[in-house]
């Protein structure tokens, strides 16, 4: 047996360390270590509630949007507001969000998740995906900027939009700005999805041909490059999807625990959302309550007292490091006790989505949680919002009401229920005297990268690493020769999770640990 540590895993983000026990070629046991403490959560304790959706904003540079809303809809809801918000306010905020969304997925298939996949790192062939000189990395760079520049022109900048406070939002669109930010948009459908302007279009139009054009090409072994009346995006994501599924047999690797957790995204006119909240057990959808969240705290660096309650009722918390059994800053959220999955995946699975039949067919099922369904989801999901957002954008109307006039209550308990990129987003505020007394943030990644709970049940990610391959000669340019190990398969599997460190924990120690694959062999 072999215990292999790799520390810090890279293409992230944020700083998190993964335990591997390795026998026969697979990985026997996993445990994950979130190394980055930043107590978001205490920093808006006695401050005006007003603050939190500004501040903890700040917990995350690429999933800013979302914590300003689901700060806001806390606040909101602590004010008994929610069902007055002006229905031209939930418009925008949809529209920042999805773009939010689709950035996000994009900095994760091309720069992240991407080039395990590409010529560059696992000679696959598929030059496009190669890290910076990659012509496919190069249009999605130029299409992430044309997504900043959308947020800017309806966020006022971006990161960090600035245009929605509590009641509503601060911005009045006009002709000139819709038209200024659709064209941006229409631009990127074309990118993606080879497509223009056809509200009663679907962005999945092209799939099929382009799948078989890169099953073909994956067969003969030569990769034509994409057909842009096809979708340059979408080749690529095929074309990594393929090679994922064919060469490295990732719809058996990286296997979850096939329980999903989604809190609800995109608000409807009159109440409830188009990607709806929903508890998947393992064999059917339950409806979601917040009141089943428990974070446990036996294995992370924090007092007792910090958890192990319905986080609604969780006092500030409050760390204990190098406490025994302690190894991660993440503290362990379950639901109904038991870990969860969240993610687009969980989004669709939730949804009881699967656009034609893509994980069913390439993943062997609509609900499994692979290292492959995870990027595939990622990628059903990108059709959606562009559908999504080309008809929010045709629904905007200059000259509507967009917010509310807002008082901050004296006092009041609050909960904020939505969605990132990287999955289920929570956040509870209990206001006194007119300030913020306790908040609880449990963001995406504290639900996959959780370490062990008060059972001792490991979280998605250490459960998913279980079982993956590692090969003892060299299969991409991860290979370590001194271990005479290649983890490509494991950081694929943790990949696919699309892991962010600094939501988890919401100042790192100096020294405690060097950035470094460490491996030991007895
Ligand atoms: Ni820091 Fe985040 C997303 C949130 S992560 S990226 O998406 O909320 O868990
Ligand atoms: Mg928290």
């Amino acid at each position: 047996m072999a215990k292999l540590m790799i520390d810090p895993v890279t293409r992230i983000e944020g700083h998190l360390g993964i335990e591997l026990d390795i026998n026969e070629g697979k990985v026997t046991e996993a445990k994950t270590h979130s190394t980055l403490f930043r107590g978001f959560e205490r920093i808006v304790v006695g401050r005006d509630p007003r603050d939190a959706p500004i501040i903890l904003q700040r917990i995350c540079g690429v999933c800013h949007t979302e914590h300003r809303l689901c700060s806001l809809r806390a606040i909101e809801n602590a004010a008994g507001v929610t069902d007055e918000i002006p229905e031209q306010a939930k418009l925008i905020r949809n529209i920042i969000e999805a773009i939010t969304f689709m950035y996000s997925h994009g900095i994760h298939l091309y720069a992240l998740a991407g080039p395990d996949y590409s010529d560059g790192v696992a000679k696959t062939g598929l030059t496009r995906l190669n890290f910076l000189t990659g012509q496919g990395y190069r249009e999605a760079v130029k299409a992430q900027r044309t997504l900043h520049e959308c947020l800017a022109l309806l966020g006022g900048k971006a990161p960090h939009f600035m245009t929605a406070c509590p009641g509503g939002v601060t911005l009045q669109p006009d002709a000139a700005l819709i038209t200024r930010v659709t064209t941006r948009v229409l631009e990127v459908k074309k990118w993606a999805v080879g497509r223009t302007f056809d509200p009663s279009d679907d962005a999945a139009t092209n799939v099929p041909a382009v799948l078989e054009n890169v099953l073909a090409e994956a067969e003969q072994g030569s990769w034509k490059g994409p057909d842009p009346e096809l979708g340059n995006a979408l080749y690529d994501l095929i074309s990594m999807l393929a090679v994922a599924k064919l060469k490295f047999g990732a719809d058996k690797s990286g296997i979850g625990p096939g329980r999903y957790v989604a809190m609800g995204v995109f608000d409807k006119p009159g109440g409830g959302t188009y990607m709806p909240a929903g508890f998947y057990n393992g064999s059917s959808i339950e409806p979601f309550d917040e009141k089943n969240i428990i974070e446990d705290v036996k294995h992370s660096w924090y007092t007792a007292e910090s958890g192990g309650m319905y986080v609604g009722d969780a006092p500030p918390l409050e760390p204990d490091y190098g406490k025994d059994v302690g190894y991660s800053w993440a503290k362990a959220p379950r639901y109904k006790g038991m870990s969860a999955e969240v993610g687009p995946l969980a989004r669709l699975v939730s949804a009881g989505l699967d656009p034609l039949d893509l994980r069913k067919t390439l993943g062997g099922s609509a609900t499994i949680g692979s290292t492959l369904t995870r990027n595939l989801a990622r990628t059903q999901e990108i059709l959606w919002l562009i559908d999504s957002l080309e008809r929010w954008l045709l629904e905007l109307k200059p000259g509507k009401k967009t917010a509310i006039d807002y008082n901050v209550p004296n006092s009041g308990f609050g909960v904020g229920l939505w969605e990132a990129p990287r999955g289920a987003l929570s956040h509870w505020v209990e206001i006194e005297g007119g300030k913020t007394k306790r908040y609880q943030v449990v963001a995406p990644t504290t639900w996959n990268v959780r370490p062990r709970d008060n059972n001792g049940n490991a979280g998605p990610i250490e459960d998913s690493l279980v079982n993956v391959k590692v090969p003892s000669s060299p299969v991409s340019s991860h290979f370590i020769k001194d271990a005479g190990m290649d983890p490509l398969y494991i950081l694929q599997a943790v990949r696919s999770f699309d892991p962010c460190l600094a939501c988890t924990v919401h100042m790192t120690a100096p020294n405690r640990r060097k950035y470094s694959v460490k491996v030991e062999h007895f």
